[in-house]
């Protein structure tokens, strides 16, 4: 396989200024004319050959300003491509090619599902479909016309508005779709078959009449008001904060339950997967609820932030994906509690994001390299993406940004550009000197930062000193410091925030101040500071880094006085985590871990404020996560951490048990199911009291709850925890669900991650007989994920089991699937990269599945990229 280099980036030889497809939809023998009006690019090398991307088209005919080109004048390479000999400066090429939507398993191109079309084309799928230069600086205007008989497919659906429809031949129709908007090919869709649409309208600001569908299988309708709602709420929201309008008549999204992604930005036509769409209080989860919210903004936000103006290649992917997460993330904090919103946002990003960065695939948010695009939609391109766009934002402020955004849009709108592009409007924007912020997209690894101080009582000063220091990645042996802003206040003894003044300034300011720290080392000066004061630090989580060594009192002061909400709940966390690191380090001695009475006074003390912010109590509650602490330690030891973890909270539910008994039964819910933050906090925070009382040894209240139920987190929220408990109510659980809900397909796929991510003796042999279950579907990525990726990612005591099954299995089922489907064996292999982490029997024994799978014949070049890239 092919390395591709950022360095090596040449514009295209030509560019497709206009583009006409005409598809005849058949699901074994679809024919797709395209006609493109091309032209030389004055940018490109002057004799740069004619080469258009294609992978597995059946040429039937190709022609040349209307004349039949002949077989000396065009050739397809190896790899798919078509390469003209001795093309024109511009002309009209017209290929015509066969392609079978129902034999494409990888889901990328166009392809099937449930007897209906949908495409996928980001990044490299449109040349699935027709030959073509598919690469996103090739912006073009698309007509599309579909063909399809009426009584299979009455809905044809592509980009932009639509511009004619009528009968056909036999029983066909047909139906025309211009996208007046100039657009790389990895943002063409088409939808077609039997469908039934849920409709709205937005009317802009400036008065344009927007009709907007949601399409769906027939009797899944009813469950697509949440969606529509969170549509029309993103588009109010992207006028009164950025400014930014819809541009089309009609807005649509399509559903589909085959799908890679979670979801798909294609200009005037979203793909969704379903898990992102439908939503019911009987079948779906608070999570579901919000996950959609964000999803659909983050499609929508695309439409400017990635459609309007993309990104010159896909190095620059960050360029629409982190700056469209920061502009989802500002979304949801809006629509409800900022601070818990950020919470989660980090906790995410601990969780998926630093672990990426401290192993084989580790890579700048903007990649130097990559053999297989589709591995690079990751959590760093897209989560540490929106925080680096965040730091920028906290750099320049507020005001300053929206500047910035307005430039970078009327600069560069209706272009393919770079990540330096975006920088430089900031830039201009603010007046202020960017550019070291660029080390952020160019630089892998997340930064260690520690703090040390020193308060002088007689002269009142105090001097806080920060270091930072960033460990080596592959291909990055050595780090340079980074600008690191670090939010932060002084609190005194009492717990009351100080004024600060730093030396030079003329006066004290109150609140948050931001330090931003260049160097490897830079120490700050507060001047007129009373008493000895304890420090809050990068406050609101104000930079992508690892804070070190706050010693465990400052954490419990600051978990109790802090006036920044993240502050509270991080200094909890990390006084957590470090205990119960302690009892995981006494465990692996074989002594009994001891238990720290603060950890059950922390609990008492958040159940008797919970009332004011019950979302926010949910979270301070949870401990850290097995994950979190495994990434702590030099060795992980997954087995001892979760054994102590479920330890600790047996015994917070012990201790804590009346209180949390008392916050159970007030939190009961007595009204209809609603949707607000408040009523979604206060269920986390239920269940979160139930997680220690069943703990503790109560699974009857996990099996009272799970019976009583009448939503969808409620009962989810019971059976996780019955899954773990070795009593008949588990199987009368589990078999009760599946009664329920066989026939609904999200709902199902609960019930398999559930399962897959159970504490049970058996759990490998639970793991081969859902394999094995008729409702499982390796075809099908939800199912697939829902199984092998929640058992791999979500049961690390099991998956790194001593006997390496876990990895067998996970191994066994990536071999499987590559063949069906490499993008998705690519991303379930990802856990068995991280066996440097491990202790050297299990890393052995993980090395040993990523070689079986490399010396696996025909493997796929993500997959191939994945385990060769670990075992380096
Ligand atoms: N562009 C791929 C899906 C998304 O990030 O929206
Ligand atoms: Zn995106």
């Amino acid at each position: 396989p092919v390395t591709i280099r950022r360095g090596d980036y040449a514009p295209p030889a030509y560019l497709v200024d206009e583009v006409a497809l005409e598809f005849r939809l058949d699901p074994a023998a679809t024919l797709v004319r395209a006609r493109l009006a091309l032209r030389r690019n004055p940018a490109a090398a002057p004799d740069a050959p004619l080469r258009l991307d294609g992978e597995g088209l059946q040429l039937v005919e190709a022609r040349l300003d209307g004349a039949v080109l002949p077989p000396d004048r065009c050739r397809i390479g190896e790899d798919g491509a078509l390469t003209l000999l001795d093309p024109p400066a511009a002309g009209v090429l017209e290929t015509l090619v066969r392609i079978a939507p129902e034999s494409n398993t990888a889901l990328s191109g166009l392809y099937t599902s449930g007897g209906n079309y949908y495409t996928q084309c980001e990044a490299e799928g449109f040349r699935r479909i027709t030959f073509f230069p598919d690469r996103p600086d090739v912006m073009s205007r698309y007509e599309v016309t579909i063909t399809a008989d009426r009584t299979l497919c009455p809905v044809l659906l592509s980009n932009g508005n639509p511009a004619g429809s009528g009968l056909g031949d036999g029983n066909t129709h047909w139906a025309r779709w211009v996208d007046p908007h100039p657009k790389p090919s990895y943002l063409f869709a088409l939808v077609a078959g039997d469908l039934v649409n849920v409709a709205d309208r937005f009317t802009t600001r400036s008065g344009r009449e927007v009709a907007l569908n949601i399409w769906v299988r027939r009797g899944d309708e009813d469950r697509c008001g949440h969606a529509m709602d969170s549509l029309k709420r993103s588009m109010a929201w992207d006028e009164q904060v950025f400014g930014l309008e819809y541009d089309l008549d009609v807005f649509n999204i399509a559903a589909v339950s085959d799908f890679n992604m979670g979801a798909m930005e294609n200009k005037g036509l979203n793909v969704f997967n379903t898990k992102y769409v439908l939503a019911s209080p009987e079948s779906a989860t608070d999570g579901d609820w919000q996950g959609i919210e964000t999803v659909v903004a983050h499609e929508y936000f695309h439409n400017w932030t990635g459609n309007r103006v993309t990104c010159r290649d896909w190095f620059q992917l960050s360029l629409k994906e982190g700056l469209t997460v920061f502009r989802d993330q500002e979304f949801s904090a809006d629509m409800g509690s900022r601070a818990v919103k950020r919470i989660r946002d980090v906790r995410g990003l601990r969780a998926a994001q630093f672990p990426e960065d401290a192993g084989p695939m580790a890579h700048p948010v903007r990649p130097d390299s990559y053999i297989e695009i589709d591995n690079f939609y990751t959590p760093t391109v897209y989560q540490k993406g929106a925080e680096v766009v965040r730091l920028i934002h906290t750099r320049i402020g507020p005001a300053a940004f929206r500047r910035g955004m307005d430039l970078y849009i009327a600069r560069n709108d209706n272009q393919a550009v770079t990540i330096e592009d975006f920088v430089a409007a900031m830039q201009e924007a603010s007046g202020i000197d960017l550019s070291a912020f660029m080390g952020w997209y160019d630089q892998a690894g997340t930064p260690e930062l520690a703090a040390e101080d020193r308060y002088d009582p007689e002269a009142r000063r105090y001097t806080l000193t920060l270091r930072q220091s960033t460990p080596p990645t592959p291909g990055q042996p050595a780090k340079r410091p980074l600008p690191i802003p670090v939010a932060m206040g002084l609190l005194g003894p009492d717990g009351a925030a100080l004024p600060t003044r730093l030396a030079g300034e003329n006066a004290a300011q109150s609140g948050t101040r931001t330090l931003l720290l260049e160097a490897a080392e830079q120490s700050f000066t507060f001047e007129d500071v009373p008493a000895p004061p304890v420090p809050s630090l990068l406050r609101s989580f104000s930079a992508p880094v690892r804070l070190q060594g706050v010693p465990r009192e400052q954490l419990r002061f600051l978990a109790v006085h802090d006036s920044d909400p993240f502050v509270r709940w991080e200094s909890g966390q990390q006084y957590a985590a470090s205990v119960m690191l302690e009892m995981v380090a006494a465990a692996q001695r074989g002594e009994a871990p001891g238990f720290d009475p603060a950890l059950a006074e922390a609990v008492a003390n958040t159940l008797a404020a919970a009332e004011a912010d019950p979302a926010f109590a949910a979270e301070a509650l949870s401990l850290p996560g097995e994950g979190f602490l495994a990434d702590q330690m030099a060795v992980a030891d997954p087995v001892a951490i979760h054994r102590v973890r479920q330890g600790l909270r047996a015994e917070i539910g012990r201790r804590c048990g009346p209180a949390l008994r008392a916050a159970y039964g007030s939190l009961a819910e007595t009204g209809p199911y609603r949707i607000d933050g408040r009523s979604i906090g206060r269920r986390a925070l239920r269940n979160a009291c139930l997680g220690y009382l069943v703990a503790a040894g109560d699974a009857a209240l996990a099996k009272a709850q799970f019976d009583a139920a009448t939503n969808m987190t409620d009962s989810l929220a019971a059976l996780s925890l019955l899954a773990d408990a070795a009593t008949p109510a588990r199987e009368e659980a589990l078999a009760a669900f599946h009664a329920r809900w066989r026939g609904d397909a999200l709902v199902l796929d609960k019930w398999f991650s559930i399962q897959a991510m159970a504490d049970r003796p058996d759990a490998i042999e639970a793991m081969r007989q859902l394999y094995a279950h008729p409702d499982f579907d390796l075809r099908n990525p939800n199912r697939a994920r829902a199984l092998i990726g929640a058992f791999a990612a979500g049961n690390p005591a099991h998956f790194h089991a001593e006997s390496g099954e876990g990895y067998r299995f996970l191994a066994d089922a990536v071999i499987a699937l590559d063949p069906i489907n490499g993008s998705i064996a690519a991303r379930l292999i990802g856990p068995l990269g991280q066996w440097r982490r491990q202790a050297p029997s299990r890393g052995a024994l993980m090395r040993r599945e990523l070689q079986r799978v490399l010396d696996t014949p025909n493997l796929s070049k993500g997959t191939f990229e994945k385990a060769s890239k670990a075992l380096l």
